[in-house]
């Protein structure tokens, strides 16, 4: 036993004057003190084997040996590193390599704005499942089955009469059902439809909105939106609603703003028409509150949704709406924000 480990004593102290250089020297060192293949290291485990008399001088040769090895290969990477300066001066007036700081993803900035915007106003954050049941993303927003507005988001099912939230109004629904009013609530978060192309993508993030309290009135879903689209751009706008048709609210519209690129005199952004759709909104319909136990003849409310990549994509003018979900650095390094 003693003379293998004076074998291998030898053999080392010959592999570490040969080796010349750093790279070299932690070689020696794998070669030897390797965790898994090393000399050392499997010369420790025979120790186990050992008869037991032996035992005792083994370990304390095999423990010396270790010692030497480690501080020969401190020595010899001393030496190294000192003959590196040797050969030639280090300029300590170099700049250090500068590491490029990470920077939130634009949507999770348009997120964080947004919802920084409803805070500001009293506004609670709510949020609900992205796998939900029929009747929360459907039949309790007034859209019962064979309802042709279930055709108008392409809805992905899953195992269990399950579905993926093709909008973020369920979370309307689960908040009403938890609280009382007044209610001042915003869900932000992902949805799902079968939906690909330029500016549609079939996972995307939409905002709710969603106000309920005795004498809530069209007047202030109007001035309430305003408020929003100006923030949100940081610019004065004007703020268009067109009546339009969604079942969980009556009157229903969609809501437009003046083009963010001309103003309103018309370009190829808003196609000439001097506006730029954002999303829909209405008051809540009687039947909704029915579903939830509200008096519809006591609480009126109102409530809107939007696009968040539409936001982003206005904003930072990003006319194809892949290149959000493609993470491609030369892309996102542009929103240092
Ligand atoms: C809705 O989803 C309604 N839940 C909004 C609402 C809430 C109306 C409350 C009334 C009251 P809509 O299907 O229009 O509405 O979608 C809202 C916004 O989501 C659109 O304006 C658009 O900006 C965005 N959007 C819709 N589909 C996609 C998609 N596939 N990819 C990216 N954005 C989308």
């Amino acid at each position: 036993m003693q003379s293998r480990v004076q074998g291998i004593r030898q053999r080392f102290d010959s592999d570490v004057a040969r080796a010349k250089d750093a790279a070299a020297l932690e070689e020696v060192r794998t070669r030897y003190l390797g965790r898994r293949a090393g000399i050392l290291t499997a010369l420790l485990r025979d120790l186990r084997d050992a008869p037991k008399a032996e035992r005792a001088a083994f370990g304390k040769a095999v423990n010396d040996l270790k010692a030497h090895v480690e501080a020969a290969l401190e020595a010899a990477r001393g030496k190294v590193s000192r003959a590196r300066t040797a050969a030639g001066p280090i300029d300590l007036t170099l700049p250090g390599r500068a590491q490029r700081p990470g920077t939130f993803h634009p949507i999770t900035q348009v997120r964080a704005l947004i919802e920084e915007i409803f805070l500001e106003m009293g506004y609670t954050l709510e949020t609900g499942p992205e796998i939900e049941t029929d009747f929360y993303n459907f039949e309790a927003l007034n859209i019962p089955p064979q309802h042709p507005a279930r055709d108008l988001q392409d809805t992905f099912y899953v195992e269990g009469g399950l579905l993926l939230r093709t909008h973020t109004s369920p979370v309307q629904i689960r908040t009403m059902q938890q609280r009382r009013p007044p209610i001042k609530m915003v869900a932000l978060g992902k949805v799902f439809r079968r939906d690909s192309d330029v500016t549609h993508s079939p996972v995307f993030h939409q905002v709710e909105g969603l106000v309920v309290s005795e004498g809530i009135t069209f007047a202030h879903l109007k001035g309430t939106l305003q408020h929003f689209c100006r923030r949100v751009f940081g610019k004065e706008l004007r703020l268009r609603l067109r009546p339009s048709y969604f079942p969980f609210v009556e009157p229903g519209a969609e809501y437009d703003i003046s083009c963010i690129f001309c103003g309103g005199s018309g370009c190829s952004r808003c196609k000439g028409s001097g506006f730029i759709e954002m999303g829909g909104a209405g008051m809540v319909h009687p039947a909704v509150f029915e579903k939830v136990g509200y008096d519809p003849e006591r609480y009126t409310g109102f409530a809107f949704g939007l696009g968040i990549e539409r936001i982003a994509m206005l904003k930072h003018g990003i006319d194809d709406i892949r290149l959000l979900y493609e993470n491609d650095l030369r892309f996102l390094q542009q929103f240092p924000g």
